[in-house]
């Protein structure tokens, strides 16, 4: 994808839609029945798909002979296609791998351990924020005392989040303050007590000593190891020594939001026997998520985060619009007025690279794209220039034409012309997809 085509993301977009799709199962597609053979060659792309997903390569072994018995055996349901079957196998295996924990925090005081830069005090403020507009009673403490800056960070978060933060003065050790905190925390019934601690670059005898005293002076309720999910399988086998040492009770992954593709996600399940509670997405105290296996599992199978970005969008398109857009596209009448619709919405979708980054096949794209969200402007006061007749027919658009509608936008006829080129491109697009009706994806669970 070119930087000046990142405007035209919603063209991007379909094709790589279609590209991913017509690649991974063309082949199954064309199979009347599952056999070894066919079996195995979408396995290879599945294959290939986890361990780019940075998925560890035993939990990969293992899931695809699951998969390879139940898709080779006699379960197989007759009125599936070959491809439905092996796409409905793989669904339901990477569900069941993933576990089906709702991400619920148990009562009490909640630790919060892992290495230094993984977000851990970044994702305490997000779970207050969360916890605390579901109205729990919540508070904040450190034990980084090494480190006032990290303290003060905490402190700053719990007001910006509105609960209270527990300070006890200088002077006392990390195992002293988990222990007044969580005495102050019962005296004044909050249910949450959430307990930052310090981190290391590596792992430390020191800093495992610390956190074992503090667990038992705490009696924590939940102890979550906060895992950056860009650090892929490093993560992870830091994650088995604090298991060793501190039994967590669940991880979370933070900045899912840069290209790290959740395979990490599937790992975590198999190699601690721990769930993934949350998934960190971003910088700002919103940036939070419930982790949901079945999603996760979507996203993995390169369908991208689709029930996330359908949640999203309908927050902002009301039903009926959709309808009458989906519509449009189907029938391949698709004009300009629609294109500029959608680029409205899309605007008011928020950020275009993290709505971006829940489409299939896109997530790696734009990792070093900053997208360019003027350029919408500028093809929104294009379209804005024309008349209501230019924008449904947009074919009598001639060259004097061009020149109004340049003017009219503050752009060049070269812009209004490429505007022109993008949208028909789009249409073709879009014919190309409606004769690309009834891919081979399940009615459940994805909704598309
Ligand atoms: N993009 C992104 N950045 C994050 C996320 N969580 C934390 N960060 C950033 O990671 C850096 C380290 O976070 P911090 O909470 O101080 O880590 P700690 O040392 O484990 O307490 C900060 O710059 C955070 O803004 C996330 O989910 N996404
Ligand atoms: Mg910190």
């Amino acid at each position: 994808m070119l930087r000046e085509d990142v405007g035209f993301i919603l063209f991007n977009m379909l094709e790589l839609l279609t590209e991913k799709f017509a690649g991974t199962f063309t082949k199954l597609r064309k199979a009347r029945k599952l056999t070894d053979k066919v079996v195995n060659d979408a396995l290879r792309d599945i294959r290939l798909a986890l361990l780019e997903a940075d998925v560890d390569y035993g939990v990969v072994k293992g899931f695809l002979k699951r998969v390879r018995e139940r898709a080779l055996s006699s379960e197989v349901k007759k009125n599936l296609s070959p491809a439905e079957q092996v796409i409905t196998i793989v669904y339901e295996e990477l569900v069941n791998i993933l576990g089906k924990e709702k991400a619920d925090l148990r009562k009490g005081t909640v630790l919060f351990v892992g290495l230094q830069g993984t977000g851990k005090t970044t994702t305490i403020g997000k779970i207050a924020n969360l916890l605390r507009k579901k109205g729990g009673q919540v508070a904040l403490s450190s034990t980084d005392v090494r480190r006032p800056a990290a303290m003060l960070q905490l402190e700053r978060l719990a007001e910006r989040v509105g609960v209270p933060y527990y300070s006890f003065g200088e002077g006392l050790s990390a195992v002293e303050i988990a222990e007044r905190a969580v005495r102050r925390a019962r005296e004044e019934g909050v249910e949450y007590l959430l307990l930052d601690t310090a981190g290391r670059l590596h792992v430390d005898e020191e800093l495992m000593e610390e956190l074992r005293s503090i667990k038992e002076k705490a009696q924590p309720s939940e102890i979550l190891y906060v895992a950056d999910a860009m650090q892929g399988q490093t993560a992870l086998e830091t994650a088995v020594t604090f298991n060793e040492t501190l039994s967590l009770t669940g991880v979370i992954l933070t900045k899912m939001d840069g290209d790290a593709r959740g395979g990490v996600a599937l790992s975590v399940r198999e190699v601690l026997g721990v769930p993934v509670k949350f998934i960190g997405v971003g910088e700002k105290v919103e940036d939070i998520e419930p982790f949901y296996p079945d999603r996760i599992a979507q996203r993995i199978l390169g369908l991208g985060d689709i029930q996330s970005l359908v949640e999203r969008a309908q927050e902002v398109i009301t039903e009926d619009r959709a309808q009458h857009l989906s519509t449009k596209v189907m029938a391949g009448d698709f004009n300009l007025e629609d294109l500029r619709e959608m680029i409205r919405m899309i605007k008011n979708m928020g950020p275009l690279d993290k709505l971006l980054g829940m489409i299939p096949g896109i997530g790696a794209q734009i990792k070093n794209i900053k997208v360019d969200e003027d350029q919408f402007k500028r093809i929104e006061a294009i379209i804005n220039s024309m008349t209501p007749e230019e924008r449904q027919n947009p074919r009598i658009i001639n060259m004097s034409r061009k020149k109004r509608i340049a003017r009219g936008s503050g752009t060049s006829v070269s812009e209004v012309n490429k505007v022109l080129k993008r949208y028909e491109e789009m249409r073709k697009m879009m014919r190309k997809m409606k004769g690309a009706a009834g891919l081979p994806v399940p009615r459940f669970p994805f909704r598309m």
